[in-house]
């Protein structure tokens, strides 16, 4: 089994990869951003209470997004090649919490993918992405606040995976094949 987080600054492209880590390895996918995004279309309590927050680009609070994410990870079963946790954790109270749930549930971490971008490049994609996405939280002023918020509380998250000797830096600035690759050469060396 092969459990992977990808993490990295809002429009780093954790989506756009993940969908190839999925194809290649055969992993379960969650992302928190897409199970938020659902609860917000079915105008759900939980949606609405997330909508309240995202379009601010604040993040949604820790309790909420772990409860969502034991329910997804005790759905998937055991008998599966891997998960990749695609946005998750995003605060060092996520990371305790998944390290704690995942080893009641007999699994553990590989790795951390942390997808680096420079800042221009990171709001040049988002703006492009607001152009169709629809999302709230793709324009100028929330895409400023997310890369605050995510300098703040997600970078400690990096540093403590660091410390458990399970990160690895993929350098995400390049054609989506070429940042691939890179994944691949880590993801190949952890089998
Ligand atoms: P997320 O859904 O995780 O999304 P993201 O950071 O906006 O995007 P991502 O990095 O996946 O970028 P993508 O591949 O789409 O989070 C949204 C919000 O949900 C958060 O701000 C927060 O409020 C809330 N949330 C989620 N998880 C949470 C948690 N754990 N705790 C609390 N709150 C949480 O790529 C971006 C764009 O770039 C795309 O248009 C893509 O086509 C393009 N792109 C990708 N790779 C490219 C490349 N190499 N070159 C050029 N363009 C590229």
């Amino acid at each position: 089994m092969l459990n992977v987080i990808i993490c990295g600054a809002p429009g780093c492209g954790k989506g756009t990869q993940s969908a190839l880590i999925v194809e290649k390895y055969g992993l379960k996918h969650l992302s928190t951003g897409d199970l938020l995004r659902k609860e917000i279309a079915e105008k759900s309590e939980l949606g609405q209470v997330a909508d309240s927050y995202i379009s601010k680009g604040q993040l949604v609070p820790d309790e909420m997004i772990i409860n969502i994410l034991d329910k997804n990870i005790e759905a998937f079963g055991n008998d599966i090649n891997g998960i990749i946790l695609d946005g998750f954790p995003r605060t060092l109270a996520q990371a305790e919490a998944l390290e704690v749930m995942m080893s009641q549930k007999g699994k553990k971490i590989d790795t951390l993918l942390d997808l680096s971008v420079e800042k221009a490049e990171l709001i040049d994609r988002l703006l492009k992405r607001g152009i169709t996405s629809g999302r709230s939280d793709d324009n100028l002023e929330t895409i400023t606040k997310r890369l605050a918020v995510y300098e703040t509380q997600t970078t400690p998250v990096s540093d403590f995976y660091k410390k458990l000797g399970k990160y690895s830096s993929i350098h995400g600035m390049g054609t989506v094949d070429e940042i691939f690759g890179r994944i691949e050469t880590e993801l190949d060396s952890k089998k």
